[in-house]
């Protein structure tokens, strides 16, 4: 019997979501929205035993680097403060050289996303997944998001099965779940209205999984969107997983207001919680959420492995699209520091590749052994 149907819980929202659940039903938009307003401890309960009844206490993460390539981009996004104008002070263009130091030995995934750069052509995004498969051809690579994808398309005038078709064949293993930001077109025409919306995305990421390419899928919030639009754009990725299998993830993305003006501070820590559970529960036919420390900050990162996360990224290296919007937690972390992490809140690291595939195990006697014998 799953632990969902075993729980027993007091707060009359978080039961009747547990109801609908237990009995193999999808929570709709208005669950969704009250779910904002129950007992939130209750509420990471369940996700936390929704996440084990899909797991066990496993909790994945990988040891990968972030790299982005060049920061340069012809959009101009209300909320990010890591892209520059061709030429301004702080843009930067990274050679060959520089793009291949981050391919260290102990990695196994790449994470490349960057800019939309005035010169560049299709083959020098290309070339970089040449050159880092080239370097180290065991690397899983999961580069460019649904935006840059559908800059592509523009650039060679070909259709995004060409797109990725030459991506897949360059090396690319996997699409990162960049650019969804909020699917509302409400929030869309306020804050990225040159960008394409999520049709578009939702799109190009069916089409990948047509091909056989496995993506993650993300959403920005905590700036101006609306719980309601929260919840929508969940709903919205559990619809095209029906269709067209081939999300990994779903990392919500706690924004960084940096010196965009649009919000005094980040959400609070609550509110992550809350959002980490409420995508456990309503995306629920996706295998991981994530806890993306880099901007949820460690602290809240290591709680939301009780409310529902059940991966946290990895060690990324040098991150700078957070970093660039003034992100507190540290652009990087050893391995052990996130098996530690997992440990500490009583669950079993687990490190995989890009495609999940399982590299190795902590178990907790092995811990405890050590521990022991030490
Ligand atoms: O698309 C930009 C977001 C995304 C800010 O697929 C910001 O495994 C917060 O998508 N505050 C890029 N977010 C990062 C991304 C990602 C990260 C980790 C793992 C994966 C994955 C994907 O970052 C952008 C945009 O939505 N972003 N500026 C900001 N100030
Ligand atoms: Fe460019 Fe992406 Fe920043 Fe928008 S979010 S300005 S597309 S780098």
């Amino acid at each position: 019997m799953s632990l969902v149907s075993q729980l027993r819980l007091r707060d009359p929202l978080v039961e009747s979501a547990r109801q609908k659940l237990a009995a193999g039903d999808h929570l709709t938009q208005p669950d969704g929205i009250r779910l904002f307003d129950a007992d939130v401890m209750e509420l990471g309960r369940l996700a936390d035993a929704f996440a084990r009844d899909k797991h066990g206490d496993r909790v994945f993460f990988t040891v990968n680097r972030q790299l982005n390539p060049t920061n340069v981009c012809v959009l101009a996004c209300k909320f990010c403060d890591y892209a520059k104008k061709p030429g301004a002070e702080g843009a930067y263009t990274m050679t060959k050289e520089q793009i291949l130091s981050h391919v260290d030995p102990e990695i196994t995934e790449i994470h490349i996303v960057g800019g939309l750069h005035n010169k560049w052509r299709f083959d020098d995004y290309l070339n970089i997944i040449r050159w880092v498969k080239e370097k180290k051809p065991d690397l899983s690579v999961k580069a460019y998001t649904a935006v840059e994808i559908d800059f592509f398309c523009r650039l060679t005038k070909k259709p995004v099965e060409w797109v990725l078709t030459e991506l897949k064949n360059a090396g690319l293993d996997a699409l990162p779940g960049g650019g969804a930001e909020v699917f509302s077109e409400r929030v869309r025409r306020e804050l990225f209205g040159q960008k394409i919306g999520g049709q578009r995305w939702l799109e190009i990421h069916e089409i990948a999984h047509q091909l056989g390419i496995p993506s993650n899928s993300t959403l920005l919030y905590g700036h101006i969107e609306t719980r309601a639009e929260r919840v929508q754009h969940m709903i919205d990725l559990r619809e095209l997983e029906m269709r067209a299998p081939g999300f990994f993830a779903f990392i919500p993305l706690a924004f960084q207001p940096g010196t965009t003006g649009l919000v005094r501070r980040q959400a609070s820590a609550i509110e992550d919680l809350k959002t980490i559970a409420i995508s456990r529960l309503m995306f629920d036919n996706v295998p991981h959420v994530k806890g993306y420390w880099i901007m949820l900050g460690q602290d809240t990162a290591a709680a939301a492995i009780n409310f529902g996360a059940s991966d946290l990224d990895g060690t990324i290296g040098q991150e700078k699209i957070a970093h660039a919007a003034l992100a507190k937690s540290p652009v990087g972390m050893a391995e052990m520091g996130m098996v530690q992490m997992i440990r500490e809140a009583g669950k079993t690291p687990v490190q995989r590749d890009a495609l999940y595939r399982v590299i190795r195990e902590y178990p907790l006697e092995a811990a405890t052994a050590a521990a022991a014998s030490a």
